[in-house]
């Protein structure tokens, strides 16, 4: 069977890794069948998770690894027309390489507090000096990260400001409909839930999840996500 490799489950979500959970969700909306093993990023292929390993191949990378699992298994945009397969493939830019990027903002640099529950959620399996080695090792790496994407070089202000205008434009994307590309779920609503349950149901407090909160469709949008694919971790 096919094992998926992500970080350890915390949080009431999917996972705390925006790419994991958007992982993880292709595979149950394809009804893949997939087995979960606990890793960190230092075994993964590419360094980063998610990565996998079916029939002794192992890929990293969400972006490859759905190209992997569209060929071999099952293709969530099959039935997209070329012009939906285009605003699929730049909205989840807008999700992956920018808003994304403004959710580790609020991680791994805004507040003291966002950090200490970040660090707790990672790290805290961990014997107290590995953790605080690692924790301060990752913290300096991800800040460096931040920086060369560029986000980091803004005042908290401006960079919650630009991750609102993706908020918007998403918001107004996906209207009234069940998924973002109609009644069906695609590739795109597994990169879209992944970032957005990371940014309004998770314990990482910012203008920007406060923004968040204030959508009523996104809410519903995640909300239901959660019901119809999770539903092994709603709690009665
Ligand atoms: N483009 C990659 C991004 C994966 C990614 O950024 N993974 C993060 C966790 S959300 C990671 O493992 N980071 C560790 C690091 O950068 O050292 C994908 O689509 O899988």
């Amino acid at each position: 069977m096919l094992k998926l490799y992500q970080f350890e489950r915390t949080w009431g979500i999917p996972n705390l890794s925006h790419f994991c959970c958007k992982m993880e969700t292709y595979l149950r909306m394809a009804g893949i069948e997939y087995e979960i093993k606990p890793a960190f990023p230092l075994s993964a292929p590419k360094g980063k998770l998610p990565y996998i390993e079916d029939d002794g191949k192992i890929l990293g990378d969400s972006g490859f690894i759905i190209l992997h699992l569209k060929t071999k298994y099952k293709d969530l945009d099959q039935e997209l027309n070329a012009v939906e397969l285009a605003h699929s493939l730049a909205m989840q830019r807008l999700l992956e390489e920018h808003l994304f990027w403004t959710t580790m903002y609020s991680r791994w640099q805004y507040t003291d507090a966002n950090w200490q529950v970040n660090k707790e959620a990672i790290f805290g399996r961990m014997t107290p000096i590995i953790r605080n080695i690692a924790a301060a090792y990752y913290r300096r790496k991800i800040q460096q990260q931040i920086h060369g994407h560029g986000i980091g070089r803004h005042s908290a202000e401006e960079v919650f400001a630009l991750g609102m205008r993706d908020l918007d434009a998403l918001s107004v994307f996906l209207g009234n409909k069940k998924y973002f590309l109609g009644n069906q779920p695609t590739t795109l609503d597994a990169s879209a839930f992944g970032i957005l349950v990371n940014t309004l149901r998770c314990p990482i407090e910012s203008p920007l999840k406060e923004y968040a909160l204030a959508k009523n469709n996104l809410i519903e949008y995640v909300d239901r996500t959660m019901t119809d694919y999770y539903p092994d971790l709603l709690t009665a």
